[in-house]
């Protein structure tokens, strides 16, 4: 319908066609490289308790989303926090960070692609005994900013072997079905042998269709369906601990940003058209250095962008390819940061389509999260309690 109303439009105005085309193609390569001193970090809000998701409905309100391990879930509009939270789950979620380093909370939160129409939102986090849990929440019926707690349904549930490598990121897709990411169980060096294995949901993205089936579907051309090795909901495997992955906005690409061992960082990429099934190659590989076995399991994936424990990297936060309006130089710039050391990188392809990596800036913070708005302008979340936007430098 909008396509066609553009076309009225261009009809009615006399808008030229080449135009048009011009602004609906997406830039996805970039024929020289991006200027990275030309953005800032701007605090929008702070005050927030282990803050690690910054996202938006996509329902045309201009609000934005901000999710505390601990549970709560706080509303941001026009530069001002809610009174209240706009969720609190934080007498389900697991309290463990509040006695030091964890990663148990609350970690993941997406809207439902017709959120607008139906109020469904869907969240992800490990329960008081640590089970990962995947569950739909529905808006409050006369509040526009509440989520209805007492309406919880989960949709599915994930015994966790230890207490780290939870996976945790939810996302829709474009092509409207659910997104999760689970780490390889925990400890150190896959010990269950998780990451090679696409019969169990460790070391996984699963993609499950919320919209049918109780409490939800397979969707009919998940990998299972061509390969009985796969379990049903398994999308894509071979990975350590995905914390945050995102789905390129103009093209459907998806970027997946793996923690690393002991050596390596890594953002893995698919293409849009991908049926699936990929192997992000761990723990055979830890992003391109062998690890466990040291020889290239089958069809393996390489990463696109990796970096070094050096220079206080430790774990990489994964982000998004800006699309915003603020800074038209970076479009089609993938970001990402480290946790531990904040240094912040952008990945692109060159005019030949070759992946480059450059070191941007740092942000001078341990970056738990990415985060993006309606508009597409990108957001980096300081794990102490701040968020900021990232802006044109004047
Ligand atoms: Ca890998």
């Amino acid at each position: 319908m909008k396509r066609l109303i553009a076309v009225l439009l261009m009809a009615v105005f006399g808008i030229g066609l080449a135009a048009q085309a011009q602004e609906e193609e997406p830039i996805t390569q970039l024929i020289t490289p991006p200027d990275l001193a030309s953005f800032k970090l701007t605090l929008v809000a702070n005050g927030f308790e282990h803050p690690l998701l910054v996202t938006h409905a996509g329902d045309g309100s201009g609000r934005i989303f901000i999710v505390e391990q601990t549970g709560r879930v706080w509303v941001l509009k026009d530069g001002e926090i809610g009174g209240s939270p706009f969720l609190d789950l934080s007498d389900r979620v697991n309290q463990s960070v509040t006695q030091g380093y964890s990663e148990l909370g609350l970690l993941g939160l997406a809207f439902h692609p017709d959120f607008a129409e139906n109020g469904m939102m869907y969240v992800s986090y490990n329960d008081r005994s640590t089970t990962s849990v995947v569950s739909r929440i529905q808006l409050a019926e006369n509040n526009p900013n509440v989520g209805d707690r007492s309406t919880e349904q989960v949709l599915l549930t994930l015994r966790q072997p230890y207490d780290n490598h939870n996976g945790g990121h939810i996302a829709f897709g474009p092509d409207g079905y659910l997104y999760i990411s689970f780490g390889d169980g925990g400890a150190a060096g896959d010990p269950l042998d998780s990451g090679q294995n696409p019969s169990d949901w460790y070391g996984s993205i699963l993609r499950i269709d919320v919209d049918s089936g109780d409490p939800y579907a397979i969707p009919e051309d998940n990998p299972h369906a061509s390969n009985p090795s796969f379990a049903r909901e398994v999308w894509s495997y071979g990975l350590r601990n995905v914390w945050r992955f995102s789905f390129d906005r103009a093209t459907g690409d998806l970027y997946l940003a793996d923690v690393g061992q002991n050596e390596w960082e890594e953002v893995n990429f698919q293409s849009a058209d991908s049926p699936g099934g990929e192997n992000y190659g761990w723990s055979d590989y830890e992003a391109s250095a062998p690890y466990a076995v040291g020889t290239v399991p089958p069809g393996m994936v390489y990463p696109v962008a990796e970096y070094r424990h050096s220079a206080g990297n430790c774990s990489v936060s994964g982000g998004f390819v800006y699309r915003g309006a603020r800074l038209p130089q970076l479009k089609g710039v993938y970001f990402f940061g480290d946790f531990c050391s904040g240094q912040i990188w952008a990945s692109w392809r060159d005019s030949a389509g070759v992946w480059q990596t450059a070191e941007a800036m740092n942000a001078g913070f341990q970056i738990s999260a990415f985060g993006e708005d309606e508009a597409g302008e990108l957001y980096v979340v300081n794990y102490d309690g701040e968020v900021y936007r990232i802006d044109p430098v004047e």
